[in-house]
């Protein structure tokens, strides 16, 4: 049975009191806490078998080596790909959009092409994409986001078109919140002829994706926001494309050949991975995926609705509280943006003297905030362990903070 009270355990940071208060971690967007198992797998790693993939006859090296391609086979698992073959280790989401920017974009972009992404794009998203199609002379073009903060589709057939070569849309947006019908998208970009790329970042940790089911061309996403530690990522591309594809970085264990005036390349995945990879956290994202799993991710999206429900209500409840993006939990991920008279980042100081972790700013999704008309905003958001109490504790965190503010700002 799901319950995140008994998940709670498993994680021994969200024992911890942060100023004095028990803490409320509702900054999962940002970064995920990890269980034990996954802090202990990096501990077996160092203390056991810590040797170089991919590279030794000895022992260790093999052990490693096991672990490290049984962690691909398991993230494949969970994204339903068909094989191992298009499961790219990386460090994080923005890696593995620069790899395709820095590779597929820059082999198959050129003067008139164009390329398509969302008003809504986390900054990953965007910025790679500004300097390859300038680069190129092609055009970034946008699919525009409606005042409710959902994908206006009815300019799809128009924005994506015969000249578009590549399509890339945040899965859920990190600031509205907003899941986007990347299936349907999808469907129109392959009918143009063009690739299709999904920033998995706020996705795959909290819901099922199946790129198979999808057909995407390429889905990116981060360990560190599904309970793994930072600096291990995931680029899922076709296999069929990578074929396609130079290799982005170059150096060992890429080629199968070397000689003084050229090289050859390794077989899939390894061509896309240069030097000595990351293999300890990607073990440990091989455990954070057993954990998943074990929790079943029909569960962990119906416990974010769930929670999603509940605070959308608690939050809307409250007069001084704007909530930016859908008002309708089915329609979006476990997060919710929202303003009030006082600034974000104040809002989020005082919360923190309360135990209460949020994030405030502009999320890394500038002009989005920009088009709402917005400098900052203020963001809870959940993950498996969070509870309804914790929701209760964030409202009252808020009213005591509005209430010191209110009656602060009218002193001189
Ligand atoms: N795309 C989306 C939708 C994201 O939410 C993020 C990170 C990224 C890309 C980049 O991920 P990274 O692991 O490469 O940094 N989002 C956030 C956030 O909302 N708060 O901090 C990081």
């Amino acid at each position: 049975m799901f319950d995140p009270k008994l998940i709670r355990k498993d994680f021994p940071i969200l024992s911890r009191k942060v100023n004095g208060s028990p803490l409320v971690y509702l900054d999962n967007a940002a970064t995920s806490q990890k269980p034990r198992q996954v802090i202990q797998a990096l501990v077996e790693c160092y203390e056991q078998y810590n040797s170089n993939v991919h590279r030794g006859v000895h022992t260790m090296s093999m052990e490693a080596t096991d672990r490290y391609e049984a962690a691909r086979q398991k993230v494949a698992d969970l994204i339903h790909a068909p094989s191992v073959e298009g499961v790219i280790f990386v460090r994080n989401t923005t890696e593995a959009i620069n790899l395709v920017a820095n590779t597929w974009a820059t082999q198959n972009l050129g003067p008139g092409d164009e390329m398509v992404v969302t008003e809504m794009e986390h900054h990953s998203n965007l910025v790679p994409w500004q300097k390859v199609t300038a680069q190129a002379g092609a055009t970034l073009r946008f699919l525009p986001v409606t005042p409710e903060g959902t994908l206006d589709l009815t300019s799809l057939d128009t924005v994506i078109n015969e000249r578009t070569k590549l399509v890339s849309v945040v899965h859920i947006s990190n600031f509205l919140g907003t899941i986007n019908p990347v299936n349907e998208i999808c469907r129109r970009a392959h009918q143009v002829g063009a690739r299709f790329m999904v920033d998995g970042a706020q996705s795959v940790p909290h819901m099922p994706v199946d790129v198979t089911d999808m057909d995407c061309d390429f889905l990116a996403f981060s360990g560190h926001k599904m309970m793994a530690p930072p600096g291990i990522g995931v680029l899922y591309a076709k296999p069929s494309v990578l074929e396609g594809m130079e290799p982005f970085l170059r150096g060992g264990d890429m080629v199968r050949e070397v000689w003084y005036d050229h090289a050859t390349w390794n077989d899939l995945p390894m061509r896309f991975e240069a030097g000595t990879p990351n293999f300890a956290d990607a073990i440990a994202l091989g455990v954070a995926v057993d954990y998943l799993q074990a929790l079943g991710m029909d569960n962990v999206r119906q416990h974010e609705i769930e929670i999603g429900s509940y605070a959308l209500q608690a939050l809307g409840e409250m007069e001084e509280v704007t909530i930016v993006g859908p008002t309708e939990a089915r329609l979006r991920g476990g997060l919710a943006a929202f303003t009030t008279d006082v600034h974000p980042h104040d809002l989020g100081t005082f919360l923190d003297q309360e135990g209460i972790a949020i994030r405030t700013g502009h999320h890394c999704v500038m002009p989005m905030h920009n088009k709402l008309g917005l400098a900052a905003t203020a963001r809870a958001s959940f993950y498996v362990y969070n509870t309804n109490d914790e929701m209760d504790t964030l409202v009252r965190g808020l009213k005591k903070a509005l209430a010191y503010f209110g009656s602060h700002a009218l002193k001189p």
